[in-house]
């Protein structure tokens, strides 16, 4: 498997990398900063959950926790960095098979003496608790002295935002470091203890200032000899289910003195084993002309693997993963829409555990839709740990009027309830799992229906739902948005599907439910077959978008016209009716998809990162494979392009999600259809074979596509009947079809 490479140091690209090549495991998510400082770095760590407010009007944010591998070190009296001597060579490398990160430099301190460095860390696939650090120095020349400064330092901020209050810092037994922090809010305590081994050692000394607990390790290096640094940490906090009585104090030590005793290569060995497992159920693998569409496959799954929180459903994913603090790490219909896909068809576990997490809130969305004035429930636009609404009101400030920007989405962008409601019914559709459709499910499928019959509005003997933003985020408070309401009668729809199923005897609902079906406005095409986006965007005036479009991600179109302007114009930010397109695909012929596609997507910047790989989908799903590969291969690039700054903030989770939507469920083509596995697949021209394993109804398969064929083979479960190119088999052993 292929690394992901840093070939050279760049300081453009220090925050970029740091996203990138972040190592996490679900619990925890550690950036990669570099051990040693730079201005402008900005280090972070986050564990799921533990979310603070900064100030009682403030959202939540997901706090940036003390930073445990931070160091100075000093050789022969200067502080090794890589914007002073020579640097000889420098290779970083996030090993995706198994989870490690490592640095490896030859530098030449002002005095002419050479140092090789290798840095290796990785954060425990096995036990989420542990974050394992090497440090391996080698004078080249000569002798030469050496001092190391590193511990647990809690100066760290969200972005100037102090959340912690030190509670306790101490040295156990003359090596342990521990410090016990409290957020000042929410009120989570969260304790952090290391442990530094060394080779050889010339002496160790603790200290405590200025929220920084440090040890300081001299030792005189000889020439050509390595030094070896290992410093085990643990994380626990008071969210943790796994604590069996003990504090998270209690906890830490104890579980410090097993990790910091087996090692580091220890460690490794058995994270390792993990993945190769994880790789070995989970891997998509293609073979491509270009190498780079593997490695932006496997770089999306290990992402998609890291971010999630699965062994706790009382959190779900944040846009950015645990990869950055952009979005407050805040939860989106990106969980839903983008990021459940993978585990649906691969752990479905997971994507159960997710919709749980909404489910623990729905009480809170009952709340938001009752203080609105609805029935049902409305979950918040943006949700963290409480369930409560987190977005922010107002976004970044216009420097030229120095006025705040409302920010409508809590008050307006309601499609996330019909989203919810949409990933529930696949989740039933993939799995028949009865036990949580007929509680979870149903429940949170009549709340978010009652929430849409109330929502919607009596006019000119039909039912609308008014003043709304969807998907696009340019385009605010319209009526009629066709993805909201078509989302909004599929929620409905389904609710009473499966009431029936189930027999649920409320008459009320159901009689409201069937009356919402029958009279609720769903737009349709037009005589050129576009579906209106909403009942005025078709009506509004045109621009060339082309400059924008080449600077799309940087939201530039709002230097030039405000928010009101790019509102009053057809300028979409993201895939709108494309992602109708996409999500509800037996309501629309292949002719529609087409005209939609080429329309909409003349009009869309693509600012968001949301766009491009569903655009992907569509286009293979409408025939225009070449279309789109270019599509696939631009959604590739949010992340992993050359833009140095396109990830300072963390990653995009959700596109990192729709990449492996694109190859999935565009190339391959994989949808449910008559509750069957249907796949309809058509590789682009550079790629030969696409494989993957998938779980459907409790059947494990393993897929093979190639342009002349396709094979299933069964992995375990039950037999399966599938649909491929629009014939049905029955899986019960090996099945080869021919694609000519
Ligand atoms: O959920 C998205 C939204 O669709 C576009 N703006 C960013 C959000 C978080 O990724």
């Amino acid at each position: 498997m292929k690394k992901l490479d840093e070939n050279r140091f760049d300081l453009r690209y220090i925050n970029k990398f740091a996203s990138l090549m972040t190592v996490g495991n679900g619990y925890f998510g550690l950036r990669a900063s570099h051990e040693e400082n730079y201005v402008g770095q900005t280090r972070g760590m986050y564990v799921a959950g533990i979310y603070n407010k900064a100030t009682a009007n403030e959202p939540s944010d997901l706090v940036n926790l003390p930073d445990m591998v931070g160091m100075n070190i000093e050789l022969d009296g200067e502080y090794f960095s890589l914007i002073t001597g020579e640097i000889l060579s420098y290779q970083r490398q996030l090993n995706l098979e198994n989870g490690e990160l490592r640095r490896d430099i030859v530098w030449k301190n002002g005095a002419g003496s050479r140092f090789r460095l290798t840095f290796q860390r990785l954060a425990a696939k096995n036990d989420l608790h542990v974050l394992a650090t090497k440090l391996t120095v080698t004078s080249l020349d000569k002798p030469a002295q050496m001092k190391i400064v590193t511990g647990i330092d809690a100066q760290q901020t969200n972005y100037g935002r102090q959340h912690l209050i030190e509670e306790k810092v101490r040295v156990a037994e003359g090596d342990l470091l521990q410090g016990i922090y409290k957020t000042t809010e929410s009120g989570q305590t969260i304790a952090l203890a290391a442990c530094c081994t060394c080779s050889a050692n010339g002496g160790i000394a603790h200290t405590a200032k200025n929220r920084q607990l440090l040890s300081a390790i001299k030792h005189d290096l000889p020439a050509d000899a390595p030094f070896v640094l290992e410093k085990i940490g643990v994380i626990y906090t008071s969210l943790d289910g796994d604590l069996r009585e003990q504090s998270p104090e209690e906890a830490s030590e104890a579980a410090l003195r097993s990790f910091s005793a087996a090692g580091y290569d220890a460690l490794l060995h058995e994270s390792a084993a993990e993945w190769a497992q994880f790789w070995k159920e989970k891997r998509i693998k293609v073979s491509s002309t270009r190498d780079f569409d593997q490695l932006a496959l496997d770089f999306s799954v290990y992402q998609l693997e890291v971010m999630t929180p699965a062994h706790d459903e009382r959190f779900s994913v944040g846009a950015k993963g645990l990869t950055g603090e952009g979005y407050k790490g805040h939860v989106f219909w990106d969980t839903e829409i983008f990021i459940i896909p993978f585990h649906l068809f691969t752990e479905p576990e997971k994507a159960r555990k997710l919709l749980r997490y909404r489910y623990l809130k729905l009480k809170q969305a009952l709340g938001k839709a009752a203080s609105n004035g609805y029935e049902g429930a409305l979950f918040p636009w943006e949700s963290a740990f409480t369930g409560e609404e987190e977005t922010p009101e107002f976004a970044a400030i216009n420097i030229k009027t120095g006025k705040r920007q409302k920010v409508a989405s809590a008050l307006a962008e309601h499609h996330i309830v019909a989203d919810i409601a949409y990933t529930v019914v696949k989740y039933y559709q993939n799995t028949l799992d009865d036990t949580f459709m007929k509680k979870e499910g149903l429940e949170l499928l009549k709340e978010t229906s009652r929430f849409w019959i109330s929502r919607a509005e009596e006019e000119q003997g039909q039912l609308v739902i008014k003043d709304v933003i969807g998907p696009d985020e340019y385009t605010e408070h319209v009526d009629n948005n066709a993805f909201t309401n078509y989302m909004a009668w599929y929620n409905v729809k389904q609710a009473l599907f499966f009431m029936d199923k189930y027999g649920d005897d409320d008459g009320q609902l159901k009689n409201r439910g069937h009356e919402f079906l029958k009279r609720l406005y769903l737009p349709k095409a037009n005589d050129d077959k576009i579906i209106p986006q909403d009942d005025t965007f078709l009506s509004k005036p045109e621009i060339d978008l082309s400059r924008y479009k080449l600077a799309q991600g940087s939201q530039g179109i709002l230097m030039d016209y405000s928010r009101q302007e790019v509102n009053e114009m057809q300028i979409l930010k993201q895939a709108d009716v494309v992602m109708l397109l996409y999500l509800l695909p037996d309501l629309f012929p292949r002719d529609i998809l087409s005209k939609n596609l080429d329309y909409y997507e003349e009009h869309t910047i693509h600012d968001s990162s949301l766009s491009k790989a569903i655009h992907a989908i569509v286009a293979a799903r409408a025939g225009d494979i070449d279309k789109s590969y270019q599509f696939f291969q631009e959604s590739c690039l949010i992340d992993l392009g050359p833009n140095p700054h396109s990830s300072d903030e963390g990653l995009h989770a959700a596109s990192l999600g729709a990449i492996w939507m694109a190859a999935m469920f565009g190339f391959a083509n994989v949808s449910i259809k008559n509750q069957r596995l249907n796949l309809d697949p058509r590789l682009p021209s550079e790629w030969s074979e696409l494989t993957f394993p998938l779980i459907f109804q409790g059947t494990r398969l393993h897929i093979a596509i190639t342009h002349e064929q396709a094979v299933i083979t069964k992995v375990a479960g039950d037999d399966l009947y599938i649909e491929l190119k629009g014939n049905v088999f029955l899986v019960s052993n090996i099945v080869e079809v021919d694609l000519g």
